[in-house]
């Protein structure tokens, strides 16, 4: 039996149950449940925040996970993921108030930055050789320019249209991301056979769908 943590409710959950599925695994499903097990594959899905699932699969409590690599790098693990699953992609970016004059990231040294990420954001910057002061908020960071909170942000961006509606612009990509499959990476034999013949499966799944 292999264990795998999926997130509860969000962005991810519908694409990740699909992509179980469609790896021919059927199980029974409901909302209010934790977990939950496969009645055709030894395997047992784990529902949780998004957040929680790097971590969980690095101390072993999950064999493997699907989270997005913004939420894995950020939480420290990316030697763990395993296989890229191609949906929810979406890019880490800068972005100032629309009114704002802007030539190139040098303009953000010494600004105040607000994010979600500051570990990814924290290595972008020193790789650019900017200095900024980041400010660590855990949600509605496009807000934060127009009630004076930062002068820029730095958020998750997929239409733009949050950017839009909140008289942002992008100016810099920070990371690009897409959800991935990760593994704790002291899985006994029989749970690596497991996850390559997930793999296999997942990957045969993606060839169909091009
Ligand atoms: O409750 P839990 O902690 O599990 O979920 P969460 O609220 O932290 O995460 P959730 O469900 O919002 O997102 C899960 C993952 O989906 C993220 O970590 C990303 O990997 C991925 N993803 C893909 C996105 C988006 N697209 C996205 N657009 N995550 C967030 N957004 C936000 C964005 O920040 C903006 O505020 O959606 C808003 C709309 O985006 P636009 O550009 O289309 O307007
Ligand atoms: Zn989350």
């Amino acid at each position: 039996m292999i264990r795998l943590a999926i997130q509860k409710s969000g962005r991810l959950s519908e694409d990740s149950l699909n992509l179980i599925r469609e790896c021919g695994i059927s199980f029974l499903s409901s909302s209010y449940k934790l977990k939950t097990e496969a009645t055709n594959f030894p395997l047992e899905i784990l529902f949780l925040r998004d957040d929680d699932i790097p971590g969980y699969v690095q101390d072993g409590v999950a064999d493997l996970g699907i989270v997005g690599q913004n939420v894995l790098v950020e939480a420290g693990f990316p030697d763990l993921e395993v296989e890229k699953l191609g949906f929810s992609k979406c890019r880490l970016s800068l972005a100032i108030l629309r009114s704002e004059a802007y030539n190139s990231v040098a303009d953000l040294q010494g600004k105040n930055i607000a994010t979600s990420y500051p570990q990814i954001l924290g290595r972008y910057l020193a790789g650019e050789g900017v200095q900024a002061n980041l400010h660590t908020i855990s949600g509605s960071v496009e807000i934060a320019p127009s009630i004076g909170l930062a002068d820029a942000i730095c958020d998750i961006v997929s239409s733009g249209s949050t950017l839009l509606g909140n008289g942002l612009r992008e100016v810099e990509t920070v990371f690009r991301s897409e959800a991935v499959l990760i593994a704790n990476q002291q899985l006994t034999a029989e749970k690596q056979e497991l996850l390559e013949q997930l793999q296999f499966r997942m990957q045969s799944v993606r060839r169909a769908r091009r």
